[in-house]
């Protein structure tokens, strides 16, 4: 590869650097990003670092010479390992996935959206209207997923607040027949509130200086951000995407996908109602507490098709059970209330969200699909999920999306180096252990039963009676005191950057990361006053109706302890990486060369660091060390026999092992192999590519010799 790019670029695969130093590692890095080379392989990983320009590297010609070809052809790309999982899942039939990881702003949902374009690219050539349909939604949810669940941050412009798995499906012809979108704990607690700089979610701002005067009328808007509480803060924030224009693409997009005019209608209507919502506030005197703004409380019931009397009771109002069965209202204090309102506006923009994603992939799902008809239905999987982030303040949601990178983290040691280094062992290949650092031990701290931090956090949440965010710290530091990867100021005296009764910090993987325990209890309890879900579930609007079955509900049935936020969220990840386990998996590593989004800045420290925590360098050992493919001596033989003149069309050795072994020496392969105890490993893909070669050049000599045979003329 480094020859076909010229060596002034660098090398294009790590794996050939002279020495696995960090050093020659960073020096190639940091050569190959001067020279636009953002890409370099470690094998099959792909390490992006973003290049914080358009590049001129991803346009149709790009596509082709990446098409239907092997990794080593071509100069590194995010289309050969596309195509690499595309040609496993056809050729294979192989369920893949693409797991795209790197920290907050590193480039992972731009590389997630030019793998998806290359594989919309590369399938139907005869143009099937169903399937160009097919595809023409899974790239135009993009555009609508990043309106609704990008914001900006302070670490990138359109960062993701959730998290995206999506299953592409594909017939026996290797074409798109559907797809499957999983969201991940979308970030609500942006719709109330956002860190200083920061904006809302986009598809807000979209609406307000985007919407036409009669949308905006009719919704009783204004067109400025700065004149609604839930817009103020990022009223003035700027940010390299325009929001005018965007409305009009996620609003095409919306149709293309087959929204209704009513459904569209109703996304923004409820987007509106939001918004109104932001700016009603409550008074007290000593009896009871008033709503202030009858304004934006007709407009809310107005949006969302519901009764004024309704809106202002279930704001002001709960409805309870009491012990001996009676039903009653009970007044809430003005703190009460503004809680309440927030609760609201966050779930009805999480079910606006959810509800979207549901009606993509009712759209996109595989319908009619009969495996005996059809074949076997294969899947590649593209995981674009939130990065790890470390912001100035970082509370519950920083907590989630960080656990999720060490989850993902440690899926990629399990795959890429500890199955590694086991099989070798296993087959009794000589080789030298490889240390690196094994962060299941940070996993454990969230995620274990009992002891966990997650599971403390529940504790506290599930405990009647006032338990307090100070109580619950107060519980972690006891148990937690003696874990490496755990502290507080309590436990630290000395560490100014923590406050008494307010830090916990864990050390992550990817860095240490103070949290603040504020608000951490509420934010895992997530209640919503059922008085809400029942106004929302007798909405005369239907779609919002179908977003809140659970407000059919009365106050007796309810379910007392649903599920907390962070378990739920610890139950869908652990879900995920069953899902992305069971499939051959192909990485994307991304790093983020400089907080500035300069095209032209290399910081080292930076990078160097990205480099050290994704375990990169140790990648490189393993697989130096290591070999590239490995394969049944059975099944290699049945594949390469013909080959060999002394194993056509039979053997006469004593084992497999020693057929394969004559079938490498003939070819002069010795240097380049590696004999197991029941597999051959080869070191380098090219020997494999000559072996298919010379197969692919004899099969058609062979069919004729065959035709002989049966013409009975040999
Ligand atoms: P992320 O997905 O990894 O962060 P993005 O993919 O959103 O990061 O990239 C951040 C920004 O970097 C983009 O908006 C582009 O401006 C630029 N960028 C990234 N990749 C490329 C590329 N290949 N070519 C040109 N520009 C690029 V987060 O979602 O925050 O974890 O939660
Ligand atoms: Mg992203």
């Amino acid at each position: 590869m480094a020859e076909l790019e010229g060596l002034e670029f660098g090398k294009s695969d790590f794996v050939l650097l002279d020495e696995v130093t960090m050093e020659q590692f960073m020096e190639n890095l940091k050569l190959r990003f001067e020279k636009g080379r953002i890409y370099t392989y470690i094998g099959e990983v792909v390490v992006s670092v973003n290049p914080y320009r358009q590049m001129e590297i991803y346009g149709k010609d790009a596509i082709e010479a990446y098409r239907g070809r092997e990794l080593y052809e071509n100069p590194p790309h995010l289309y050969a390992v596309s195509d690499a999982a595309y040609k496993a899942m056809k050729r294979r039939a192989k369920d893949t996935c693409i797991v795209i990881s790197g920290e907050s702003g590193a480039g992972k949902t731009e590389a997630s959206k030019y793998i998806m374009q290359y594989i919309a690219a590369i399938t139907n050539p005869s143009q099937r209207a169903e399937v160009e349909s097919v595809k023409n939604v899974l790239l135009k949810s993009n555009c609508v997923l990043e309106a609704f669940g990008n914001a900006k941050t302070t670490r990138n412009d359109n960062s993701s607040r959730f998290g995206k798995y999506m299953d592409i499906n594909f017939n026996f012809n290797g074409d798109p027949t559907g797809g499957h979108i999983n969201n991940y704990l979308l970030e609500k607690s942006r719709v109330v509130q956002q860190q200083p700089g920061e904006r809302n979610f986009h598809s807000f701002y979209q609406l307000l200086r985007g919407g036409s005067d009669e949308m905006l009328k009719a919704f009783n808007l204004h067109s400025d951000p700065a004149a609604y509480a839930f817009t103020r803060e990022g009223a003035a924030a700027a940010t390299s995407n325009n929001d005018r224009t965007s409305l009009k693409a996620v609003m095409s997009a919306l149709e293309v996908i087959g929204f209704s005019v009513e459904e569209i209608r109703s996304v923004y209507q409820i987007l509106a109602s939001i918004l109104h919502l932001g700016n009603l506030q409550f008074e007290s005197d000593n009896e009871s507490v008033q709503i202030r703004g009858a304004d934006a409380l007709a407009h809310v019931a107005e949006l969302t098709a519901t009764d004024p009397d309704g809106v202002s009771s279930s704001l002001l109002f709960r409805t309870v059970a009491t012990g001996g069965g009676e039903v009653i209202q009970k007044g809430h204090t003005q703190h009460e209330a503004c809680f309440g309102r927030d609760a609201f506006a966050k779930a009805l923009y999480e079910r606006l969200f959810g509800w979207i994603v549901g009606r993509i992939n009712c759209v996109i799902e595989v319908k009619d699909y009969d495996p005996v008809l059809h074949g076997k239905n294969t899947v590649i999987g593209v995981l674009d999920i939130y990065g790890f982030e470390i912001f100035d303040n970082n509370s519950f949601e920083q907590f989630c999306i960080n656990y999720c990178n060490e989850k993902l983290q440690q899926l990629f040691i399990e795959l890429i180096l500890q199955q590694e280094q086991s099989e070798y062992q296993r087959e009794g290949i000589a080789w030298q252990h490889i240390n690196y650092f094994n962060n299941q031990i940070i996993v454990d701290l969230v995620e274990q039963p009992h002891k966990g931090i997650i599971s403390i956090l529940d504790e506290a949440c599930l405990t009647v009676g006032n338990v307090t965010d100070t109580l619950c710290l107060d519980s972690m530091d006891t148990k937690l005191a003696q874990h490496p990867h755990y502290t507080s100021r309590k436990l630290s005296p000395s560490d100014k950057s923590m406050d008494f009764q307010k830090h916990f910090r864990i050390r992550h993987y990817a860095g240490d990361v103070t949290y603040s325990v504020e608000g951490l209890l509420d934010k895992n309890k997530d209640p919503l006053f059922q008085d809400f879900k029942r106004l929302m579930y007798n909405s005369a609007n239907p779609v919002l109706k179908e977003m809140w079955p659970d407000g059919q509900l009365s106050i007796t049935e309810v379910t007392k302890r649903p599920l907390t936020a962070a378990t739920l969220f610890k139950n869908s990840i652990v879900a995920l990486v069953d899902k992305l386990a069971c499939k051959e998996p192909y990485y994307v590593r991304c790093i983020k060369p400089n907080e500035m989004k300069s095209p032209v800045l290399f910081e080292d420290a930076r990078c160097r660091h990205q480099v050290s925590y994704l375990g990169l360098l140790e990648n490189v050992m393993v697989r130096r060390a290591g070999f590239a493919y490995r394969q049944h001596y059975t099944r290699f033989l049945q594949r390469y026999k013909m080959t060999c003149e002394y194993t056509w069309p039979n053997h006469l050795m004593g084992s497999d092992r020693d057929a394969v072994e004559v079938v490498i020496s003939q070819h002069g392969f010795q240097g380049d192999v590696a004999y197991g105890h029941t597999k051959l490993f080869v070191r380098t893909p090219r020997t494999l590519f000559t072996l298919e070669q010379e197969r692919a050049a004899l099969i058609p000599i062979l069919v004729l010799f065959l035709q002989k045979v049966w013409r009975g003329a040999l």
